[in-house]
């Protein structure tokens, strides 16, 4: 996709619209030949370390056996959420030309990454959780990606506090009880802003107390996976308040209207509708697992096994972990390792014990400073959120009693062969009008994919109608994109008719 398509005007829109109706007019052998490939992973991002959920919004999960023996999470393994396509990669070229609106202050203002630098340098160590991390656990089967433990990590974010940036500019206007910030993801006219803004407000308190706007992420400029030129990091939050490419802060009496921050990312009952006065989420619980040796049935020995894993409480830090080997009759102390990070960041622990070979499982269990105790079980909620229990966290290992034949390449092998399974996609046959209508469905601005969630085209948009689930027929396909409905704008203006019967043959093939 050209970089034009991704500057949001309508003739980006049409001009990928373009593109894609050559493929409709090519001969449909030609069509046929050449099906629309899979989006691809962005360059750099190495598959063997990921889960992938989705490729487009980018939704990829660090698998258990790589998360690592240290505090720190290299860029390398971080997972990634993105909500929406990725900004384009020129956005990190030059990043202290970056230029961000600050409203609800003194003197409202615009100012670069470059100006930033000058007004202060703090750091925090804080971790990034996706709300819905250990999502797959819940019987219910919430809507939204089904993270194991993996949507989770910890880095050093370095920049600039956003006391220091507000009192630059005067101070805080009265009356202003909410920090929002507005990722800078661009939003196609014709689109319902608030649908689909990366957009959430914290506490104007919490903004003031150590917030941070953050340039570097473990010492190097921020990437753009991560957030880069310039991310909020709100320190012990969950991962959505933490708003990457941030280009408006606004301090303002009442929270955004987006609809991520007005009823999305709220506590509510399975079943229930959603609503804006379910608890908005924000500081995450004391919650901590194992990671291993062993997880992903990588080779781990029996004997002298040192079990090791991540303890987290938001704002507060652990002081405490225990583990257990008879899932919670009987919990043994495990060791904080000793380098702190601070209570936004996790602390990892160990314990070593003697085990003989065969299958094992162990479960960790935190308690923070102001002695809240990881739960054993999850908190029901329709969307999966904040699960912090420790049971079905626990992690099962067969110890060997001899290393593996191939030793070290078994580890490799292993990656290898989960990583050439692609991610639980079912292959469905395409007619040649279908697969023009799958390019239509990836490569239109934003993708189709941005709000719904199709296995076939690797999306996972959350905003519209899960399309496997609605399977929904050409004709009511047709008649949704050319007259709108519910939140989804029309779209005959931007498509052509042979554009949208392609697109409602492809979503009737793919999920059918
Ligand atoms: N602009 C913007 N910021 C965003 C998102 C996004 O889609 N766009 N996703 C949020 C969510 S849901 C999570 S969990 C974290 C993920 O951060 P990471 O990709 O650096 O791991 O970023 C948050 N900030
Ligand atoms: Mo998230």
């Amino acid at each position: 996709m050209s970089e034009s398509s991704l500057d949001g005007s309508r003739r980006g829109f049409l001009r990928a619209m373009t593109a894609a109706a050559g493929a409709l007019l090519a001969p449909s052998a030609s069509v046929a030949l050449t099906p629309p490939s899979t989006p691809k992973l962005p360059s750099g991002v190495n598959p063997k370390n990921f889960i992938i959920h989705g490729v487009n919004p980018l939704t990829i999960e660090t698998r258990r056996s790589l998360m690592g023996m240290s505090a720190i999470t290299p860029e390398a393994r971080f997972f990634v959420r993105n909500n929406l396509p990725l900004p384009s990669p020129q956005i990190v070229e030059r990043p202290d030309t970056w230029v961000l609106e600050v409203k609800g202050v003194k003197q409202p203002t615009a100012i670069s990454v470059a100006e930033l630098k000058g007004l202060g340098l703090d750091a925090v160590g804080a971790v990034i959780q996706c709300t819905g991390n250990g999502r797959a656990f819940f019987e219910h089967e919430p809507a939204g990606s089904k993270w194991g433990v993996g949507a989770a990590g910890c880095a050093i974010w370095t920049g600039v506090r956003l006391k220091t940036l507000f009192d630059h500019f005067g101070g805080v206007d009265a009356g202003m009880n909410f920090l929002t910030a507005t990722g800078g993801e661009i939003i196609p006219e014709g689109m319902e802003h608030n649908d689909l803004v990366v957009e959430r407000s914290i506490p104007i308190k919490k903004a003031l107390d150590d917030t941070i706007l953050a340039w570097e992420m473990n010492g190097a400029p921020i990437p753009l996976l991560h957030g880069g030129p310039l991310r909020l990091i709100v320190p012990g939050y969950f991962g959505c308040n933490n708003i990457k490419y941030v280009k408006t802060l606004t301090c303002a009496p009442q929270e955004s209207e987006a609809k991520i921050q007005k009823t999305g990312y709220r506590l509510r009952p399975i079943g229930a509708p959603p609503g804006p006065d379910y608890p908005s989420m924000w500081r995450m619980p004391v919650k901590s697992w194992v990671n291993g040796p062993g997880a992903d049935n990588t080779p781990a020995l029996a004997g002298e096994v040192t079990f090791y894993g991540v303890a987290l409480s938001g704002e507060r830090g652990v002081k405490k972990v225990e583990v257990s080997l008879d899932m919670g009759k009987t919990w043994q102390d495990a060791t904080l390792e000793d380098l702190d990070l601070g209570p936004n960041a996790w602390r990892v622990f160990s314990y070593t014990v003697n085990l003989p070979k065969g299958p094992h499982t162990i479960v960790s269990r935190a308690t923070d400073t102001q002695g809240d105790i990881q739960p054993k079980e999850r908190v029901e909620n329709e969307r999966g959120y904040a699960h912090n229990g420790w049971l079905d966290a626990a992690l099962t290992v067969n110890l060997l009693g001899e290393p593996p034949e191939e030793k070290v390449a078994a580890t490799d092998q292993h990656m290898v062969k989960e990583e050439s399974t692609p991610p639980e996609r079912e292959s469905v046959s395409l007619s040649a009008e279908g697969q023009a209508g799958k390019q239509v469905y990836l490569e239109s601005q934003p993708s189709c994919g941005a709000c719904h969630t199709l296995k076939d085209a690797g999306s996972e948009g959350l905003i519209g109608p899960n399309l496997n689930e609605l399977k929904p027929n050409a004709e009511s396909v047709k008649n949704a994109v050319t007259n709108g409905v519910g939140a989804m704008p029309a779209y005959n203006d931007l498509m052509t008719k042979e554009q949208i019967n392609s697109l409602a043959t492809y979503i009737e093939e793919a999920t059918k």
